[in-house]
């Protein structure tokens, strides 16, 4: 009646952008992405005969609305022999500082954390289709390493694929350039784009033809093509929304700042690409080599606690008891200081 959880974020290189049913989260397109070590979420879920509502305490504090989780559990809750509520813990180990979302680790540490709870025992695959309802990305992060998330059409055909362990020199940096919540969620943006702008079918086909160039350059170990089509399909994605109606967009003046610093420090001779998403944050893509000659290059643009540097990171895992309460330690250890 108890299962405990590690999940860890993932960047698109490929993007998700649009809904093709939206109850279901069937995207338009396939998406493919790296999973990074830096950020990640632990979860606890207890199934207990005591409870007469669901209870969700989100880093230590309990939170009141809890639609979100409950609609979450009842996906399994469906397939259990006995209706319980569950007492759901779970600690964010993304830096506030990051201005990242945690949905895709939130929603896949919640789901194998479920999985254990209900004694379902899912494998990985189906697990990825219960993930992917409560957060498209959360899809994704089942996988370490390079991971698809095939499209499909109905709700057990769109699921996770495991592409490549990126274990060939392969890092990333995030760029802070703002920690304020966003003005227009994933969510919505991507809606408003698929209804309104005259590129979104072109949108569809790029990604397609991106996807498929992408996995080949993956194949071969080909580093400038990976990052070549990680940025341009990232600016492709970002254009549909100066194309939607009304346009909206996640750049702000800084990432435009930042992204010509990648071209300037690309000019000097490193290879290094960039990805956005519905944000103003800028993660580029390295060879884990050059990371630390990297930031000290970004140093004299940005301050230290605007570079966050990631290793490539695992698949969603289960935990011990002992090491989620030191991990509980350690979120209250960096909060204090
Ligand atoms: C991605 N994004 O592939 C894309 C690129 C943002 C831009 O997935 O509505 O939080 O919960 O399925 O997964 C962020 O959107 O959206 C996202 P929902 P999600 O990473």
């Amino acid at each position: 009646m108890i299962g405990i959880a590690r999940a860890n974020t993932n960047i698109a290189l490929i993007k998700y952008w649009g809904k093709k049913d939206k109850n279901l989260f069937i995207p338009m397109n396939s998406s493919l992405s790296l999973t990074l070590d830096a950020f990640y979420t632990d979860t606890k879920v207890t199934f207990d005969t005591t409870l007469t509502k669901d209870v969700f305490y989100l880093n230590g504090k309990k939170e009141e609305n809890t639609i979100k989780i409950s609609n979450f559990l009842n996906l399994f809750r469906e397939n259990m022999d006995t209706f319980y509520y569950a007492r759901v813990e779970s600690y964010n180990f993304v830096p506030t500082a990051a201005g990242l979302a945690s949905s895709a680790s939130a929603f896949c540490a919640l789901a194998m954390a479920t999985n254990i709870a209900s004694g379902l025992n899912y494998d990985l695959k189906t697990l990825s289709t219960f993930a992917r309802r409560g957060s498209g990305s959360a899809t994704r992060s089942i996988y370490g390493g390079f991971v698809e998330w095939e499209k499909g059409y109905d709700n057990q055909t769109s699921y996770a694929k495991f592409i490549d362990d990126a274990n060939w020199d392969i890092g990333m940096i995030i760029l802070v350039i703002n920690q304020n919540e966003k003005k227009i969620s994933s969510r919505v943006g991507m809606e408003h784009t698929v209804t309104t702008s005259p590129f979104y079918p072109q949108w569809v086909q790029s990604a397609t033809d991106d996807l498929k160039n992408i996995k080949e350059a993956i194949a071969r170990h080909d580093f400038k093509t990976l990052g070549e089509i990680t940025e341009h399909n990232s600016m492709k994605m970002h254009a549909t929304t100066l194309s939607a109606n009304p346009p909206f967009t996640y750049f702000e003046p800084d990432s435009l700042r930042a992204q010509n610093i990648v071209r300037q420090l690309r000019s000097k001779g490193y290879n290094i690409y960039m990805t956005m998403d519905a944000g103003p944050n800028v993660k580029i893509l390295c060879r884990h080599s050059d990371m630390q000659q990297l930031k000290r290059e970004l140093l004299q643009f940005f301050n230290d606690n605007q570079i966050i540097l990631s290793n490539v990171g695992k698949g969603v895992r289960p935990l011990t008891e002992e090491t989620f309460q030191q991990s509980i330690q350690n979120f209250n250890q960096n909060i204090g200081e």
